[in-house]
C-alpha cells in the first residue's frame, strides 16, 4: 500500500473577496500536494469556506443579501478562483452543508456526555472582529490586538468547553512530538501561552443574539461558536467517524495555516480531538504574513492585492513560482511588484527561459529519439549527473521541511551548470565536426531539463508540462515520479521533439536608470552627446575583467555588489539587478571603466564601472566575443 498524504487549508471567511494572503496559502497547500504526488503517494487536498458567524452576518446585512444568497455567492468566489490559479484540491467543504453540520453536533454530543461541556454563566470582553471573549491580559492598551478596537462588556449565560482539562496533555504531546507544531518558533509560542493556565472555552452563543449558526444538539436556544464549529471541517469533510477517507488520511494529517489562526490550531484543535478522543492531527505548518506597504493587508487600508490581477498581467506560473520562491516559510514577506517582475526577469526569462530555448532548439535541430537508441553508447557527464542527483536529495530534504525557496534555488543553482555546460561542449560546433559526441552532449543536457521539469512540476505545473510536452515525453506531469529520475533514462520517452515556444518574456522594466547612474529618460536625439577629442577618449582605462563574486545589495531592488578581477580585484556596484541572477554573473567576463572616480552606492564603494547596452528588451552587459585574459586593455 502506497503511503498517504493529507493537506487542509484554512477554510476561509467568505465576508471578502480572496485576497494574496488566501492565494498563497493555498498554492503551498497545492505545491505540497503535488510533491506528495511526485514522491508517488496517494494524497488528499481539502479547502473550503467558513460561513456562520457575527462577522458573516454583518457582512450579508452590509451587502443587503440574506445571508443565504450572500454566503452561496462569496463561497463561489473561492470556489471559481482555485483552478484559476492552477489549484488542484479534491473537495471543497462549506460549513453550511448537511455533511458538516451533522458532524459537529456529533462531536458536541460526544464531548457533553463525557461531561467536558458545562453552562455558565459569563461576563467578558467581546469583540465582535474575532468573535471572542478576551482576557484583560491579551488586550493591548485596552484594545483587540488584532481589530485594534475596544471590546465590548457582554454579560450572559453560555456553554463552555473544559479546556483546562487537557493542557497538560497538550503541553506534553508537543514536547514529545517536536514537529507538531513547525517552525519552531511557533511550536515556542505556543508553548509560552501554555506557560499560564488555560482558560476554558466559551462555545456556544444564545439564538437571542446570534441565530446563523449551527444549533447545539442539547439546547435549542443555542447556536456554536463559529470556531468550534468551523475547526471540525477538518474531518467531516473526511465523513468522520465512519468515512473511508476518514480512515485512510486522518492518521496522517497536515494543517497549513498563518500565524493569524495559530491559537485555535495549535491549542483549541487539539483539545477538542482529544476531548472526542479522536488522534491528533501529525503536522500544523504556520506560515508568515505578506506584508504591502510594510503592513499587513487589510480590506480598511485598501492595500488588498488581487491575486487574479496579477495573474493576468504577469502569468500564472511566473506568479506562482514568485510566491514560493520570495517568501521563506514562517516569516513574512513585503509584496511588491517591483520584485515581481525582477524575479521573472532574472531567473524565469534569463535562466530557466534560455536554458529552455537554447537547449530544446537544439535538440530539435540535432537531435531525435533515434539518435540515442537503447543500447548506443552515449558518454554520461559524470559531473552532471552527480550535481543531479544532489540535486535531488537536496529538493527532496528542503520540501520535506517545507523549506521552498531553499528548493527552488537548489534548482536554479543546477540550470546554471547546464547552462555552463552548453557554454562548455559548444553543441553547435560538435554538430559540424563530431556527431557521435553531439548525442552524447544532447543526451546530458535532456536529461537535465528532464529533471529540471519534473522538479518544477509542483511549483510551476503548466510550464513543467509544457517542457515535456515539446519533448513528447509519453509519461507528462504528476506521472513521472521522482524516483524514476537519478537513474538518467527518461530519454527512453522521448518522442519527437516540436516547436519551442517563448515561455517568459522580459517584463519591461519602466523608468529603470541606465547602469550606474540615474538618467531620466531622453529622445533619441538627446541622447547623442557632444563630440571628444581622441585625446580625451584615451583618458579613459577601459578593461576586461571577469566576475568573481555577486552580491545583492540589502535594501536596493536595482544594484549588485560585483567582485571583479582586472588583474587585481576591483568592487564596482552596478544597477543590474533586475537583468541578471547574482549566480548568473558569476564568471561572466566583462569590460569595465577602471579609473572612475569611486563613488558611493547604498553604503558600498563602487570602483569602477561595468559597461552594458539597454534597449526595450532589457540591460544586457557587454562581453568579449572570445575569452580574453582579464586585465587586458580595451581600445
Ligand atoms: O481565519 N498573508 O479565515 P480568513 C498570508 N475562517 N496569509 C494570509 C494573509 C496574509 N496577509 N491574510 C490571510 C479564518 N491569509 C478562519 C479560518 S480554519 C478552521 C478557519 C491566509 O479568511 C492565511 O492562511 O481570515 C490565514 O491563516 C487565512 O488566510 C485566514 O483566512
Amino acid at each position: 500500500m502506497s503511503e498517504k498524504f493529507y493537506i487542509t487549508t484554512p477554510i476561509y471567511y467568505v465576508n471578502a473577496e480572496p485576497h494574496l494572503g488566501h492565494a498563497y496559502t493555498t498554492i503551498v497547500a497545492d505545491v505540497l500536494n503535488r510533491f506528495h504526488i511526485l514522491e508517488g503517494k496517494e494524497t488528499y487536498f481539502l479547502t473550503g469556506t467558513d460561513e456562520h458567524g457575527d462577522k458573516i452576518v454583518r457582512a450579508a446585512e452590509g451587502a443587503g443579501e440574506p445571508a443565504e444568497r450572500y454566503v452561496d455567492r462569496m463561497s463561489q468566489m473561492f470556489r471559481d478562483l482555485w483552478p484559476k490559479l492552477g489549484i488542484c484540491n479534491d473537495d471543497f467543504i462549506r460549513t453550511t452543508e448537511p455533511r458538516h453540520k451533522s458532524v459537529v453536533k456529533k462531536i458536541l454530543e460526544r464531548v457533553h456526555e463525557k461531561g467536558d461541556i458545562y453552562f455558565s454563566d459569563y461576563e467578558g470582553l467581546y469583540c465582535f472582529g474575532c468573535e471572542r471573549f478576551y482576557t484583560e491580559r491579551e488586550l493591548v492598551e485596552g484594545k483587540c490586538p488584532d481589530h485594534l478596537t475596544e471590546p465590548t462588556m457582554i454579560s450572559e449565560s453560555n456553554y463552555f468547553f473544559r479546556m483546562s482539562n487537557y493542557q497538560d496533555w497538550l503541553i506534553d504531546h508537543i514536547k514529545r512530538n517536536p514537529e507538531f507544531i513547525r517552525p519552531e518558533r511557533y511550536k515556542n509560542e505556543v508553548l509560552s501561552f501554555l506557560k499560564d493556565p488555560l482558560e476554558d472555552l466559551c462555545i456556544s452563543r444564545p439564538k437571542s443574539r446570534l441565530r446563523w449558526g449551527i444549533t447545539l444538539p442539547f439546547d435549542e436556544n443555542y447556536v456554536t461558536y463559529v470556531w468550534f464549529d468551523a475547526l471540525i471541517n477538518y474531518i467531516s469533510a473526511l465523513g468522520y467517524p465512519e468515512g473511508e477517507l476518514f480512515r485512510r488520511f486522518w492518521p496522517v494529517a497536515q494543517h497549513l495555516v498563518a500565524k493569524d489562526i495559530l491559537k485555535p490550531h495549535g491549542i483549541y484543535w487539539p483539545c477538542m480531538l482529544k476531548a472526542a478522543d479522536i488522534e491528533p492531527y501529525q503536522h500544523l505548518n504556520v506560515h508568515g504574513y505578506w506584508n504591502v506597504d510594510e503592513g499587513k493587508m487589510s480590506k480598511s487600508l485598501g492595500n488588498v492585492v488581487k491575486p487574479l490581477e496579477l495573474v493576468d498581467i504577469y502569468g500564472l506560473d511566473a506568479f506562482r513560482y514568485f510566491l514560493l520562491r520570495e517568501m521563506v516559510f514562517g516569516l513574512d514577506s513585503e509584496f511588491s511588484e517591483d520584485a515581481l517582475v525582477a524575479r521573472i526577469n532574472a531567473d524565469l526569462a534569463n535562466d530557466l527561459g534560455n536554458l529552455v530555448s537554447r537547449s530544446l532548439t537544439m535538440a530539435r535541430k540535432y537531435f531525435q529519439r533515434e539518435s540515442v537508441q537503447p543500447g548506443k553508447q552515449v558518454e554520461i557527464d559524470e559531473d552532471l549527473k552527480r550535481r543531479a542527483l544532489q540535486l535531488l536529495g537536496e529538493y527532496e530534504s528542503n520540501m520535506e521541511k517545507l523549506g521552498f525557496h531553499k528548493a527552488l534555488i537548489a534548482i536554479w543553482d543546477f540550470i546554471g551548470h547546464v547552462n555552463k555546460y552548453i557554454v562548455k561542449t559548444e553543441p553547435w560546433v560538435l554538430a559540424k565536426k563530431d556527431r557521435e559526441r553531439l548525442s552524447s552532449v544532447m543526451f546530458n543536457i535532456i536529461e537535465s531539463i528532464i529533471e529540471v521539469s519534473v522538479l518544477l512540476w509542483p511549483f510551476m505545473p503548466a510550464t513543467s508540462e509544457k517542457l515535456q510536452g515539446i519533448l513528447g515525453l509519453e509519461r507528462k506531469g504528476g506521472d513521472l515520479k521522482l524516483r524514476n529520475l537519478g537513474l538518467w533514462e527518461g530519454l527512453r520517452d522521448v518522442g519527437k521533439i516540436s516547436k519551442v515556444p517563448h515561455l517568459f518574456p522580459r517584463v519591461e522594466v519602466k523608468k529603470e536608470a541606465g547602469v550606474g547612474e540615474e538618467e531620466e529618460e531622453q529622445k533619441p536625439e538627446e541622447r547623442r552627446k557632444e563630440m571628444v577629442s581622441f585625446e580625451e577618449f584615451q583618458k579613459l582605462d577601459l578593461r576586461v575583467g571577469v566576475i568573481k563574486e555577486a552580491h545583492n545589495i540589502p535594501g536596493s531592488k536595482k544594484l549588485v555588489k560585483l567582485l571583479v578581477d582586472i588583474g587585481e580585484e576591483r568592487v564596482v556596484v552596478a544597477g543590474i539587478a533586475g537583468y541578471y541572477s547574482t549566480e548568473e554573473l558569476v564568471g561572466k567576463d566583462v569590460v569595465i571603466v577602471a579609473n572612475l572616480m569611486p563613488v558611493k552606492l547604498m553604503g558600498v564603494e563602487s570602483n569602477g564601472m561595468v559597461l552594458a547596452a539597454e534597449d526595450d528588451t532589457g540591460v544586457h552587459l557587454l562581453t568579449p566575443d572570445a575569452r580574453t585574459a582579464p586585465g587586458s586593455k580595451v581600445r
